[in-house]
């Protein structure tokens, strides 16, 4: 068992929560009175953190949701991180083994500017954002996380995609020798997951860095994860260290593990049930295993917002 020295205990764990919330209704207000507008861009750009520490200048989105966030124990303890286990609490127990300082991102294929990009650069050279989103699991759980994070986007947009890119691929960091969950072949490692460029550049769309208001534990997949909140969670791949823009379609490792169970898609959709489970509800985490069951909404809720991507689309076949 690891035991824990005074500086990794990140700064929540001794904030009561009701000072976090106290800040989040003073950052809502601030929003409403148009404070953030009347701020210039740089004064809001974050300085660089590492893992664990409170993020400045936080504005919260407009896009949030007002749904209670679930708590920062169940979102930091109950996770899907293979690299760091199968079971749902080795990830938090073997969390200090991914190591995400250096740290760099290699964005390369389609693009008229490849390059690469220090972690330090990326946080400080987009202005985050608090998002408060809802989760939901192809298992069949969600969570609403108040993620930090900023448009994927607008991290694309610097690279110049051709015309040819019509897909941006992500992998995660290979190194069996930190991640004991690599040691065995679970997956095809690295892990990889895709999106069409229109689903890429779709403002709901985030690279997160954080949650809470401090930067992403490694559990939630420091120091950068994706986050798309009509999918299911699987496409939200966790500690990226490389983003290619492809013509085809790119491979990923759910659908290419088990392509009956998870698509290239995965839109949360209760009309198409997982061939193991019905997807027409969901446990919300937090709720207790005895409590009644949420009904599941199509795009998780955000079809207004996403619906229009997929006009003329068979959503049964393309799952
Ligand atoms: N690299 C990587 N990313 C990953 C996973 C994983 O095993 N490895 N699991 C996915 C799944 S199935 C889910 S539900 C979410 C869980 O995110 P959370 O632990 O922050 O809630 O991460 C996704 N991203
Ligand atoms: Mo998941």
């Amino acid at each position: 068992m690891l035991i824990k020295r005074p500086s990794d205990i990140p700064a929540s764990e001794i904030t009561p929560k009701a000072v976090y919330l106290r800040r989040r209704e003073f950052l809502q207000a601030a929003a409403l009175a148009g404070v953030g507008a009347a701020i210039g861009g740089a004064a809001l750009r974050a300085a660089p953190v590492a893992a664990g520490e409170a993020i400045p200048d936080l504005r919260p989105s407009p896009l949030s949701t007002d749904a209670p966030p679930t708590s920062r124990d169940d979102i930091t303890s109950y996770n899907n991180f293979y690299e760091l286990g199968t079971e749902k609490y080795d990830p938090k127990a073997n969390a200090e083994q991914l190591r995400t300082r250096p740290w760099q991102v290699v964005v390369d294929g389609e693009c008229e500017a490849p390059g690469t990009l220090g972690i330090e650069d990326i946080l400080s050279g987009f202005p985050q954002e608090e998002r408060i989103y809802r989760l939901r699991c192809v298992e069949a759980w969600a969570m609403v996380v108040p993620w930090v994070g900023f448009p994927l986007g607008d991290l694309l947009a610097r690279f110049k995609p051709t015309s040819q890119a019509k897909y941006v691929a992500f992998e995660t960091i290979y190194d069996p020798e930190m991640l004991p969950g690599q040691r065995r072949r679970v997956l095809d490692w690295p892990y990889r997951e895709g999106l069409r460029m229109d689903e890429a550049m779709h403002p709901l769309t985030i690279l997160a860095t954080g949650l809470y208001g401090e930067s992403l534990p490694n559990q939630n997949g420091a120091p950068l994860r994706l986050v798309v909140p009509w999918k299911y969670g699987f496409k939200s791949i966790k500690s990226i260290v490389r983003i290619s823009f492809t013509e085809r379609q790119p491979p990923t490792a759910w659908s290419s593990m088990q392509p009956s169970e998870y698509g290239f898609y995965a839109n949360v959709n209760p009309e198409v049930d997982h061939p193991r489970w019905s997807q027409k509800s969901h446990r919300m985490i937090g709720d207790g295993l005895f409590a009644k069951k949420r009904p599941t909404l199509k795009f998780n809720g955000y079809g207004d917002q996403v619906a229009p991507l997929y006009a003329g689309m068979d959503l049964a076949r393309q799952y």
